[in-house]
């Protein structure tokens, strides 16, 4: 092993770990389960890869939560964070008040999106953009006389957030049965998942019928009663699912044709994941409203936000009237002073051309050989956001009955292995910094292999797989 790197935390892991469980209640956590596993201790990262407090290193497959776009340990985040803190550490964009962050990443942020998307307004994460955009679709169709088009069309096995609004848009039916969601008014159609729900056709035709599901909604319902859809350009926390080419395109059409805005999450898919700026772009569909977070500060800072089309900008100016919304961190000078080196750093040092132009393919090459393992059905990726689904039966790609079970065991092994991958029931998905070199795909891909290999074993020895 390499020299250990040096740790500002001195506390014992064992320590950390007992405080942790005593004191510290998890996201997306069984507490239960975690007392018995025990916390990993995360405290460094440079480049692609994290320590944790024993020294352990990982290769972070996952980005941290689909979010350190330019990598760890990038110092001039730091420096920009501290002028910014001794400068204006905090001031409120409300009642007729801005400040320099602010104006120059909204510029920024304008400039970088697709044309025609030239407002922002900011948040402090992706959750709550997209509780503005619930807000905002409502108080725009209201102001123009419509308030009756408060209806959103979402998806299921979309992720939108977990907040009360943002966890309703979502389609994620183990999050709606806690807590009695969805919110009024928030509809789910199928999602447009090939693999998983569409074999018998061919990509193109179910990639067209899923699309349509939104023209059944709008017959249904009337289009005086839809105000909007919502979809990730790729679903991310759903297990990569890459829409076939004639879907967006579709959903587009829709919308134009029945006076429905159209919001792209771009909270994964944005800030270079795909290869460009938004992954809209890639799909070639123009949004009204694009939601933002992780990526844009690469996870050094939270902060999210909704951008804007001019078309809704201007309609609410002429209209008139306060907006009755708004968050105390909305555009924090803070996170927007790292917000804006951390576009810097991914524009001057060509981080998304390169993932376009070379990344991406090699990325896909080595993904695809993963295609041939035994315990894999599909593999597949899009730029730097890939998927391995699981299958017990190579010939018939059918899924595991006990599903989710093969999916964690591959993950455990990963993890052992130094490699953070995470499981999406039976999907083991991928999402590295944008920054990951050619070798260190190799070095991904290999551990991959490796694992799955060990996996297969111990699929076998537990009975779940065919000798
Ligand atoms: N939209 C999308 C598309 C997301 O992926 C959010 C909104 C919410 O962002 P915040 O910043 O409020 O978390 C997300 C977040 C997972 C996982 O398990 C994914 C997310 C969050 C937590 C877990 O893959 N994505």
């Amino acid at each position: 092993m390499v020299n250990p790197p040096p740790m500002t935390n001195q506390k014992p892991t064992k320590i950390l770990q007992e405080l942790d469980l005593t004191h510290h209640l998890h996201p997306f956590t069984d507490q239960k389960e975690l007392r018995s596993q025990k916390p990993r201790i995360i405290v460094r990262g440079e480049g692609i890869y994290i320590y944790d407090n024993d020294g352990k290193k990982y290769l972070d497959g996952m980005a941290g939560l689909w979010c350190v776009n330019i990598g760890y340990g990038r110092s001039e985040l730091a420096i920009a964070a501290k002028k910014q803190m001794e400068e204006l550490p905090y001031y409120n964009t409300f009642f007729q008040t801005s400040h320099p962050p602010a104006i120059e990443l909204a510029t920024k942020l304008a400039l970088l999106a697709p044309e025609g998307l030239d407002h922002v307004f900011f948040s402090g994460s992706g959750s709550e953009a997209n509780e503005t955009n619930i807000r905002l679709v409502r108080h725009y169709w209201t102001s123009l006389g419509m308030p009756e088009k408060s209806v959103i069309v979402s998806r299921k096995n979309s992720y939108h957030g977990s907040s009360m609004g943002a966890a309703s848009l979502g389609g994620m039916h183990t999050m709606h049965a806690q807590g009695g969601l969805p919110i009024p008014d928030i509809i789910h159609i199928n999602q447009p998942y090939w693999y998983g729900e569409g074999k018998d056709v061919t990509p193109d035709e179910f990639g067209l019928m899923k699309a349509r599901e939104l023209k059944d909604v709008i017959e249904k319902y009337g289009r005086e009663r839809i105000g909007a859809f919502i979809g990730e350009p790729i679903q991310g926390a759903g297990g990569v699912i890459i829409p076939p080419d004639t879907y967006w395109p579709e959903i587009e059409r829709i919308c134009r044709e029945s006076d429905i805005l159209l919001i792209v999450d771009e909270v994964i898919c944005g800030f270079g994941r795909l290869g460009s700026w938004f992954g809209c772009q890639q799909y070639g569909v123009k949004p009204d409203i694009i939601t933002i977070a992780k990526g844009m500060s690469s996870g050094y800072q939270p902060i999210g936000g909704s951008i804007v089309s001019t078309k809704i900008a201007a309609t609410l100016e002429q209209k008139g009237g306060e907006f009755n919304h708004g968050y105390t961190y909305s555009a924090h000078p803070v996170s927007a002073a790292v917000s804006l080196e951390n576009l810097r750093i991914l524009e001057e040092e060509n981080i998304i051309e390169k993932v376009n132009s070379h990344t991406a393919k090699y990325m896909a090459k080595k993904w695809h050989a993963l295609g041939e393992h035994p315990l894999v059905g599909e593999a597949r990726v899009n730029g730097l956001m890939g998927a391995l689904e699981l299958t017990p039966d190579k010939s018939s790609k059918s899924p595991f009955t006990d599903s989710g079970h093969a999916g964690i065991i591959t993950r455990n092994i990963c993890l052992n292995h130094g490699l953070i991958m995470r499981a999406v029931e039976d999907k083991m998905i991928i999402s590295p910094p944008l920054i990951i070199k050619a070798s260190e795909i190799d070095e991904l891909t290999n551990i991959v292999w490796t694992c799955l290999d060990k996996s297969q074993k111990e699929l076998k020895q537990k009975g779940l797989l065919a000798s």
